[in-house]
């Protein structure tokens, strides 16, 4: 056995290499990541140039470097770039949201969103290169079939959402976290199984070569920390 590794509690655990940085330089990371972040926007108008395939696959397992409840990794990634289910997603996505704007949203969200300029048309579903639908893995099946738990399923896929939008950033490409509601024409499409339910659904790509985002302002520390 290697002599950073040692068994806790009858399983192996390996030694923690921190980056151990000075608190000047923790200082600088942590602003310039923050400088980074800050200019993530939710883009809308994609263009549809292509997305090499290894790109995909380096932000799909930034996300699932994410933490988890007992480390579960409850998270299914399905990754479209089929334009015939692009489209039968486009078109299911709009019948829905059709109905969401015509009614279903109500008065308040409705005019919630009116800074936002969105309407039921969902042409990013097929403009964009690639959508990943994410699921959630409400429970997971032993090799032979039997339920088990998973935990903290939504916060889980959650924070590994966060991850992916966070690489999608740092690689310089653009995401849309979309929910369309009910979301369930999603599993049928994919043919998920019984123990995954969609959980958001993400077109990631370039932006469109003139692209305009709402001018929004993001809220200040002392809005939203309170410190004791
Ligand atoms: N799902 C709809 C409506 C929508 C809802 C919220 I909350 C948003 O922040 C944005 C849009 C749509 O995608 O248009």
């Amino acid at each position: 056995m290697n002599a950073q590794e040692k068994i806790i509690n009858g399983f192996p655990f390996i030694q923690y290499e921190a980056e151990r940085l000075s608190a000047d330089e923790i200082i600088q990371r942590s602003a310039d990541f923050y400088q980074s972040i800050n200019k993530r926007r939710s883009v809308r108008d994609f263009s549809n140039k292509p997305i090499p395939k290894e790109v995909i696959e380096h932000l799909l397992m930034a996300a699932s470097s994410a933490p988890s409840g007992a480390h579960k990794q409850p998270w299914t990634f399905c990754v479209v770039s089929s334009a015939s289910i692009k489209k039968q997603i486009r078109e299911a996505a709009e019948k829905e949201e059709y109905e969401s704007y015509h009614g279903r949203m109500g008065e308040e969200w409705m005019n919630d969103l009116k800074a936002l300029a969105t309407d039921w048309h969902k042409p990013f579903l097929e403009v964009a290169p690639y959508l990943i639908v994410v699921f959630k893995k409400a429970y997971d099946l032993s090799p032979t079939d039997e339920k088990r738990n998973n935990y903290y399923v939504n916060e889980s896929v959650g924070i590994a959402c966060g991850f992916l939008l966070a690489a999608i950033h740092y690689a310089g490409l653009v995401a849309l976290t979309h929910t369309p509601s009910p979301m369930n024409f999603l599993t049928r499409l994919l043919g998920r199984p019984d123990n995954e339910r969609p959980f958001l659904l993400i077109p990631i790509g370039y932006p469109a070569e003139e692209t305009f985002v709402p001018k929004l302002k993001r809220k200040a520390l002392n809005e939203i920390a309170v410190y004791y």
